[in-house]
């Protein structure tokens, strides 16, 4: 399920229903596999706690609509959705998740280390921030082979307040490198509100610099979309690069395994999570595609069941999936 380069990303504009459709169902495909490792985590079915993506879907698939195997991302701890809008394969996902001997990095990397260099996938990061001086060497390394890629890093509001952000944007700009600043502000930074420990505006941040920004709504995938387009035509086209923060919310909690979430030592109100519930970037779009007329309720429903058919499969595939064997544990350590 590799993610093509849009054609219809370089004109900009509007996107066309081909693309509003496979955004849809790449989101749909990162909401469901995430609904799926919440319950079996509770169920007892994996080995650690997972950080969600559910909620934020627009943004990484907004950005990697426009971005071939070619391109690459960093990521963060909250991983599996830039993982999958990238293109990288479900199952071997899903396996590495669940540490079998199928998964994507052999079971030895696991939830946070979902990683996939074929497809451009530098890897998720358990190192807040850890992911932007990575892409800054992929960059650097397109730069020079200047073939026209684009290294992109998400990061989330809480590693906006990194020192590597602000070295990675002199270097950046310095060296015209053909990169994308993307940080998805989900208004905390674990159980903490980001006003609490943000100082001033993230992307106010690019200024200094002379890197462009913008700020969007990281919960319609159109927005998302168009500026993530404009910012890789830019990078492409050797002018340097873009930061865009786009601005979302997290459905869950930090981490699965934390109990604070609207219970106990509670850090966010039940109001504040419904408002942004009626937000939610999956209403929106389905909402979009039955408005334009590209899809009815029967094409959103086909598109519901061959999801929820992949994820089924790639449970089982996980779950069916041998442990690595006890020799592998020396191995891949050193190079
Ligand atoms: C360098 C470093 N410092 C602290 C942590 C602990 N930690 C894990 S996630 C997190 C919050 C990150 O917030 P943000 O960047 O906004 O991402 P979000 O969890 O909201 O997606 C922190 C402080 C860490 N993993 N790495």
């Amino acid at each position: 399920m590799s993610s093509p380069p849009s054609t219809d990303a370089i004109n900009a504009g509007e996107p066309s229903g081909g693309t509003l459709l496979a955004m849809y169902e790449r989101m749909l495909l990162i909401r469901r596999t995430e609904e799926r490792l919440g319950a079996d985590f509770k169920a007892g079915d994996l080995i650690a706690g997972v950080h969600l993506y559910s909620g934020q879907e627009a943004v990484a698939v907004g950005v990697c609509h426009h971005l071939s195997d070619r391109d690459w991302i960093a990521s963060t701890h909250r991983g599996h959705g830039h993982f999958l809008a990238k293109g990288g394969d479900l199952p071997a996902m899903m396996a590495e998740i669940h540490a079998k001997a199928t998964g994507v990095c052999k079971g030895m990397g696991g939830t946070m280390h979902v990683a996939d260099f074929s497809r451009g996938i530098l890897g998720a990061n358990g190192i807040v921030g850890g992911g932007v001086s990575l892409i800054c060497g992929a960059a650097y390394s397109e730069h020079l082979k200047g073939d026209g890629h684009v290294a992109v890093v998400f990061f989330g509001d809480g590693a906006s307040t990194q020192g590597v952000v602000s070295e990675a944007l002199n270097l950046a700009a310095l060296w015209k490198l053909p990169m994308l600043f993307v940080c998805e502000n989900n208004r905390f930074s674990e159980f903490s509100a980001t006003s609490t420990v943000v100082a001033g505006e993230i992307a106010d941040r690019a200024a200094p610099y002379g890197v462009p920004a913008c700020v969007v709504d990281g919960n319609d995938v159109n927005a998302v979309w168009e500026a993530a387009g404009r910012a890789v035509t830019r990078a492409r086209s050797g002018q340097g690069p873009t930061l865009i923060e786009a601005m979302t919310y997290r459905l869950s909690g930090h981490v699965e395994a934390e109990t604070g979430f609207l219970q106990g030592a509670r850090y966010r109100e039940a109001a504040e999570v419904e408002q942004w519930i009626a937000r939610d970037p999956l209403r929106r779009s389905a909402q979009v595609l039955q408005a334009r007329g590209i899809a009815v309720e029967a094409d959103l429903d086909a598109i519901e069941a061959r999801v929820k058919d992949a994820v089924e499969q790639a449970v089982e595939f996980a779950k069916n999936s041998p442990p690595p064997p006890d020799a592998q544990a020396l191995e891949f350590v050193y190079a």
